[in-house]
C-alpha cells in the first residue's frame, strides 16, 4: 500500500515539474494558457467555439485530446482555427510528456491564447496539471446538479465553470440553485457562467471574463 502510495506521488511530483517548465516557456512568450475541463458531451468543443469566436486580436490555438479520434480537431481546422490533435490511445487524462511532445510540433505565436481541450472525464484530467495558467470546467445542465459534490477536485480547481444547455435546462428538471451552491461550497471565488453553447447566449460574458485576466 505503502509503495502504491509513493509511486503514484513520484508520478506526480516528475509531471508537476516538466509542467512548471512549459508554463515558464509559455509565460516567457506571453502565451495565455487555458485547459479545459468536463465530462464528455458536456459542450467543450462547442464552447471553445463560441470563445474563439469572440476572442479578437490575438492569435489562437488549440490542442484537443482525445483518447481515439480526431473528430473535434478537424472540426476545428474546418472553421480556420489552428488546431493539433492528441490521441492518447486509452489514458484518461493529457499530462506534461504528451505536451511537451506536441508543442514542439507547433508554431504557438507570441502573445496568443492557448486552448486544450483534455480528454472528456471528470476524474484524472483535474489530478494532472499541464503548463496551464487556469482551468476553465465546463460541465452542462444535462449531466445533473449534483455534479459538483460527486466531482470535488475538478469544480475545486477550476477559475470558472461554463454550465452549457442552458436552453433544455426545463426538460431535464435542472435544479440550478443547488447546483450553485455546491460550486460556490468548495471555489467561492469561480464565476459560473450560465449558457447556450448552440446559438452563442452568454459567451460575451464568458470572453470579457477571459480577456479580463490578461490586461
Ligand atoms: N441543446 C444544447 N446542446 C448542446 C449545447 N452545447 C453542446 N451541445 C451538444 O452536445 C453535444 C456534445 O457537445 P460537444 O461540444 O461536442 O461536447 P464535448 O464532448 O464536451 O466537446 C453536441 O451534440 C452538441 O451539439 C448547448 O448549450 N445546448
Ligand atoms: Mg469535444
Amino acid at each position: 500500500m505503502n509503495e502504491r502510495i509513493s509511486v503514484k506521488r513520484a508520478v506526480y511530483e516528475e509531471n508537476d515539474r516538466r509542467a512548471a517548465v512549459l508554463h515558464q516557456g509559455f509565460a516567457a512568450k506571453d502565451v495565455f494558457v487555458v485547459n479545459i475541463l468536463g465530462g464528455p458531451g458536456a459542450g467543450k468543443t462547442s464552447s471553445l467555439k463560441q470563445i474563439i469566436a469572440r476572442l479578437k486580436g490575438r492569435p489562437v490555438s488549440v490542442i484537443e485530446g482525445d483518447i481515439a479520434s480526431d473528430i473535434d480537431t478537424q472540426a476545428l481546422r474546418a472553421l480556420g482555427i489552428d488546431a493539433y490533435q492528441i490521441e492518447t490511445g486509452g489514458d484518461c487524462h493529457l499530462n506534461a510528456p504528451m505536451m511537451e511532445a506536441i508543442v514542439a510540433r507547433m508554431d504557438i505565436k507570441p502573445g496568443s491564447w492557448l486552448f486544450i481541450e483534455n480528454i472528456g472525464n471528470l476524474v484524472c484530467p483535474a489530478e494532472f496539471v499541464i503548463g496551464e495558467d487556469i482551468k476553465l470546467l465546463v460541465s452542462s445542465t444535462a449531466e445533473g446538479a449534483d455534479k459538483p459534490y460527486k466531482y470535488p477536485a475538478a469544480f475545486q480547481r477550476a477559475a470558472a465553470v461554463i454550465l452549457t444547455k442552458k436552453d433544455i435546462a426545463p426538460y431535464v428538471h435542472f435544479d440550478e440553485a443547488y447546483f450553485r451552491a455546491g460550486v460556490r461550497a468548495l471555489n467561492p471565488s469561480a464565476p459560473v457562467f450560465l449558457v447556450d453553447a448552440l446559438s452563442g447566449d452568454g459567451f460575451d460574458e464568458v470572453a470579457s471574463w477571459l480577456s479580463g485576466l490578461r490586461t
